[in-house]
């Protein structure tokens, strides 16, 4: 590719036949999950999300993708099992799930080695199981990360019954991607109307409400080393950093928050990176880029859910010396990611 900056795109979406079969199972039973709204969309017959074609895009390699990449000058794509990922499964279910979804994302990277790099998933319904597949997934498979779509059966990844996930990740030495799915079910009946539920406003909620938790409850002292990549311009967690860190500290000093090594601002400096994916806002660009450094904030298109072309002309366009927008387009991801291809 011969543009003037390598352009890794860090947050593109992908699915395989088997698991969209599976989706379209879960959408025909009716449960609390507001996941279901989306999911009967994309997957199943209800009209409206049909029509953006969501599926043709997630389940295509060669056809569209590889192409609008050629098209747009982007060079790799960091890819990834798509929400809700195998979360909405049974344990055994999603653990033959996420197996399969990577051995096809493994052959997809190595026909295409220097376009595409992938991010394992991994069942947590099965702890064990999933620290095992993300193993698999590095030393066999050479992914270089996980992806994880936000709650577990409404559970969150500070439960002790996680931490398996989030050593493994931190042994790996390879980043835990957080992407939301809809908010978990004792917070989602105000997120169900006016399309709510998804992109619009539910999902950065419930990756946002994800992120603190992992903050505010200390697990982070536990794995100090664990870094964690959030998406959609950090899910607007780093505009709140200042009051998050000030009201922790006195739930801290009241007693209605545990005793934490770090502050929060501290937190999320050591441990987190964001990503531009669905938010082609020059403003909070330079928010995040003033707030957190350069070096934590990496391009992604969201692809096949955003289009690839604004996504590019956002980042030509975005006002920063050519030093960090080599960083933001593709450095970044390189010293994030590992990527050496
Ligand atoms: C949309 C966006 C739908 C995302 C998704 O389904 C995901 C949407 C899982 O724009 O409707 C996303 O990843 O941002
Ligand atoms: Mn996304």
């Amino acid at each position: 590719m011969a543009g003037k900056f390598r352009k890794i795109a860090t947050e593109e979406a992908w699915s395989i036949p088997e698991v969209a079969k599976e989706l379209q199972k879960v959408s025909r039973h009716p449960g609390p999950s507001a996941d279901l709204l989306l999911v009967r969309g994309v997957y199943d017959s209800e009209p409206g999300y049909g029509s953006m074609k969501f599926l043709d895009g997630l389940l295509d390699v060669e056809e569209r993708r590889l192409k609008e990449m050629d098209q747009h000058g982007v060079d790799m794509a960091v890819m990834a099992l798509t929400a809700p990922g195998v979360q909405m499964f049974d344990a055994d279910t999603a653990c033959e799930l996420a197996t399969l979804a990577n051995d096809r994302l493994a052959e997809v990277i190595r026909k295409h080695p220097t376009r595409f790099v992938g991010l394992g998933s991994m069942a947590p319904q099965s702890p064990k199981r999933g620290a095992l597949e993300m193993e698999r997934a590095i030393n066999q498979l050479k992914f270089n990360g996980f992806m994880i779509n936000s709650h577990t059966n409404s559970e969150y990844l500070d439960n002790p019954k996680y931490w398996p996930l989030l050593e493994a990740a931190e042994a790996l030495d390879r980043p835990l991607y957080i992407h939301p799915r809809a908010a978990s079910d004792g917070m989602s009946a105000p997120l169900r109307d006016y399309g709510m539920d998804a992109a619009m406003w539910g999902y950065g909620v419930e990756v946002g409400t994800h992120a603190v938790r992992i903050m505010a409850s200390g697990v982070l002292d536990r794995f100090p080393k664990l870094k964690i990549v959030i998406g959609h311009m950090g899910e607007a967690v780093h505009f709140w950093l200042w009051r998050i860190t000030f009201m922790n500290s006195r739930a801290q000093t009241i007693g209605r928050a545990p005793k934490t090594q770090l502050t929060m601002d501290e937190y999320f400096r050591r441990n987190f990176a964001i990503t531009t994916s669905g938010v082609e806002d020059p403003l909070a660009l330079e928010y995040s880029i003033k707030k957190l450094g350069v070096d934590n904030v990496m391009w992604a298109i969201d692809y096949p859910y955003q289009p690839t072309a604004p996504a590019v002309t956002f980042m030509d366009e975005a006002p920063l010396s050519d030093e960090d927008k080599a960083k933001v387009y593709a450095g970044n991801a390189e010293r994030i990611f590992r990527i050496t291809s």
